[in-house]
């Protein structure tokens, strides 16, 4: 295995991140978890990314944890102290993407395994090409789920079947994550990162503040009640109202043409 870890480049506004361990199944390795880090960090600080996409090389999107590279968690033979391991390097990168107030779209060109699906899960919009599959892997080690699938996998699929994903290790294929709502869409593979680049294109070009304040609201929301969710709302439409955006979209709706938002 050669190169980096990520490939990493931006055109028009998408930065477009590349899971680049194909001979691994893109499985995390300490640089690859860093490499990642960094770049959500860079994101956030670039005014010119207005959106991320985040796919696998190869035949898979990602196999998860990288069971062959334990050693860097701890030396061998020895119990392995799983649980700083994910506070260090996993819990940091999941809240970044969701903190990260531009879209993050997967574009699943393969299996989603273990803390691969988390990702895939904590992306926002989720497109799958037809060979994509999704496997809570977890269990079938003797592990439970982490990088945030127990958050993100019930309010998604609901617990029932999430618990069955979680307790059986199945793998499902991209119809079935079709079906269950666990992605948006499923493509053909040649067709994905076409559709892919269209779904970010768009994002891009929209309002920018309003989609990182709809993050905010949405993620606030999950652990809030009907009272705190309007409060919240009212406050993050305050900020929105007085953006250039929404100043712009206004003119543009009584002009009768698309608005030409500068995400301000
Ligand atoms: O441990 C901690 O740090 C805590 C954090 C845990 C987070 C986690 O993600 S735990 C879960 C880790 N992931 C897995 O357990 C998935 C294991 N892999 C699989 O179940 C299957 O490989 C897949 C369902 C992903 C794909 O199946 P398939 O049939 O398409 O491919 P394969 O033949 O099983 O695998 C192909 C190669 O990739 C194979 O290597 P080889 O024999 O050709 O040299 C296989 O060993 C390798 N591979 C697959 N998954 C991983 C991996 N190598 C390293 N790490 C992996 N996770």
């Amino acid at each position: 295995m050669s190169g980096s870890p990520l490939l990493q480049e931006s055109t028009d506004g998408v930065m477009r991140l590349t899971l680049n361990r194909p001979d691994a199944l893109n499985a995390f390795n300490l640089e690859l978890l860093e490499a990642l880090g960094e770049a959500f960090r860079q994101a956030e600080g670039d005014v010119g990314v207005r959106a991320v996409v985040l796919t696998g090389a190869g035949r898979a999107f990602s196999a998860g944890q990288d069971m062959r590279a334990l050693e860097e968690i701890g030396p061998p033979g020895k119990p392995l102290h799983l649980g700083p391991w994910l506070r260090t390097h996993y819990n940091p990168l999941i809240l970044k993407m969701r903190s990260l107030e531009k879209p993050i779209v997967a574009a699943v060109n393969g299996v989603a395994a273990g803390a691969g699906m988390s990702l895939a899960l904590a992306s926002d919009i989720r497109i799958a090409s037809i060979d994509a599959s999704f496997t809570q892997a977890f269990a079938a080690l003797g592990l439970v789920p982490d990088a945030g699938s127990t958050f993100f996998l019930p309010r998604l699929v609901g617990l029932g079947k999430a618990l069955e994903l979680c307790l059986t290790a199945d793998r499902i294929d991209a119809g079935e994550a079709l079906r269950l709502g666990l992605v948006s869409r499923v493509v053909p593979a040649e067709e994905l990162d076409t559709a892919a680049l269209e779904l970010t294109n768009k994002l891009a070009s929209a309002a920018g503040k309003a989609i990182g304040l709809i993050k905010r609201g949405l993620n606030r929301a999950l652990a809030a009640s009907l009272d705190e969710s309007l409060e919240y709302e009212a406050l993050l439409q305050e900020v929105a109202g007085r953006t250039e955006d929404f100043r712009e979209g206004v003119i543009a709706f009584s002009e009768k043409r698309p608005p030409r938002f500068l995400g301000r």
